[in-house]
């Protein structure tokens, strides 16, 4: 109707687009991760090898479903990790991988896994 209400409703439409646009993305898109399993059973490892994306924060969980074999403990050695792994009991090692190969194995790196960062 009058000029001054056309102003404040054009300003707040602009100011509605722009929290959209600045805001928009990160809300509706969290960086919550990515996460995958790696099964212990009598063949090895199962998947024998992982793709993660470099530089996203990644939880691998480990499961040991098997007494036989050598796999009783998990070692990621470029990022420094060494768990052990009690039988049928879920352990995730948490780390954000680089780009790359790398190798997941057990403690005496008989057992050997690969991951894939892309
Ligand atoms: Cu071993």
């Amino acid at each position: 109707m009058n000029s001054r209400k056309s102003i404040f409703v054009i300003g707040a439409l602009l100011l509605a687009v722009v929290s959209l646009a600045v805001f928009g993305k990160p809300l509706s898109q969290p960086n919550d991760g990515q996460t995958a399993t790696v099964e212990i059973n009598s063949k090895g490892f199962d998947p024998g090898s992982l793709k993660l994306k470099a530089g996203v924060h990644a939880k691998v969980t480990f499961v040991r479903k098997t007494d036989e074999g050598c796999a009783k403990e998990i070692v990621i050695k470029e990022y420094n990790i060494n768990r052990a792994l009690p039988l049928n009991e879920p352990v995730t090692v948490e780390f954000t991988p680089r780009k790359g190969e790398f190798t997941f194995a057990c403690g005496m790196n008989m057992l050997k896994g690969k991951l894939i960062v892309e």
